[in-house]
């Protein structure tokens, strides 16, 4: 009995979780897009979330495979993009790592890379 009670329960606990999830502010795509090669370095960094941002609490980071910095410095955000200005740089991989606080007051983070060259 126990166990059939669980097996009911789990589904539904899923359910809620994901539900949750979607409500958060995720990438939904990026440019350079997400391990995407490109032949010449690109100006800027910009990224599209599935939900509007909090300009104050989110930022984006662009590191060479050094980890160096090669962004400006200045995230800028409206609604949901936000995008940074990168330094002149050259061939080598890329990461970039992000942090948000959507309208909704929940924080979401992650990184991604690109490279860049022929
Ligand atoms: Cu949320």
């Amino acid at each position: 009995m126990r166990r059939a009670s669980l097996t009911g329960i789990i589904p539904l606990l899923l359910l809620f979780a994901m539900g949750e999830a979607s409500a958060h502010a995720f990438l939904d795509r990026a440019e350079p897009r997400v391990g995407n090669k490109v032949a010449a370095p690109p100006r800027e960094v910009t990224l599209w979330f599935t939900q509007k941002l909090e300009p104050a609490f989110s930022g984006v980071t662009v590191t060479n495979a050094a980890g160096e910095r090669v962004d400006t410095g200045k995230t800028r955000v409206s609604g949901t993009q936000m995008s940074v200005s990168l330094r002149s740089s050259g061939a080598g991989t890329y990461r970039v790592n992000w942090h948000v606080l959507s309208v909704d007051t929940h924080t979401t983070d992650g990184n991604f890379t690109f490279q860049v060259g022929q």
